[in-house]
């Protein structure tokens, strides 16, 4: 990856991104100048289908992003976009130890703690072992949101994160045809960015 060259990106992150370009508030996809995800990921795409909650798991985007605490690296607490991205969001975690925290604003009645007003919700902390792979999907998916601490964040981290298509893109879907073309072209593995000058 650091032969490739990083982008600037919000909250202290640096960023690689392989896919289409997208418009999330006009719902607007075009293939623009995607060729793929990366040639290094095909292994690591084909490591993952060996695990029974992703044999049919068709990644259609790759986002690199690397974290370091001496630029205050931090993800805000956000839920990923649920019309083009799809059920699983797959997280491989690098070079360092991470903690993922997982936030929900309304705490589930089972757990008893009401909703006082003012007062925050209910926070989960995740350890990602450097080299582990998460998978977010379900409630962990559409109902929690997931955030980098920027206090968690102790030494460099690079992770990567692979995206699969929604419902609507898939065979049946209203985009299927689109939703086609761009994995075909995901899964090229044709990929590459500038090289480093
Ligand atoms: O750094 C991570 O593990 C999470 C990345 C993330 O939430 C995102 O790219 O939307």
């Amino acid at each position: 990856m650091d032969e490739d060259v990083w982008m600037q990106s919000q909250s202290g992150r640096r960023k690689q991104d392989f896919g289409p370009k997208v418009n999330f508030k006009k719902r607007k996809v075009r293939l623009g100048s995607f060729c793929g995800l990366p040639g290094t990921s095909r292994d690591l795409v084909l490591r993952m289908l060996r695990e029974p909650a992703l044999v049919d798991f068709q990644p259609v985007e790759q986002c690199n992003l690397d974290y370091h605490p001496q630029r205050g690296s931090a993800i805000d607490p956000h839920l990923d976009d649920s019309w083009l991205w799809g059920e699983r969001l797959v997280t491989i975690n690098m070079l360092s130890d991470a903690t993922l925290t997982m936030s929900l604003e309304e705490p589930p009645a089972e757990l008893g703690l009401g909703r006082v007003e003012g007062e925050a919700g209910v926070d989960v902390a995740v350890p990602l072992p450097r080299r582990s792979l998460v998978v977010l999907h379900g409630e962990a998916r559409h109902k929690w949101k997931h955030a980098i601490r920027r206090g968690d964040v102790r030494a460099r981290r690079v992770c990567s994160t692979f995206r699969e298509l929604s419902a609507e893109f898939l065979p049946g879907g209203q985009q299927a045809e689109l939703g086609a073309q761009l994995l075909d072209i995901a899964l090229s593995f044709g990929g590459s960015r500038r090289q480093k000058q």
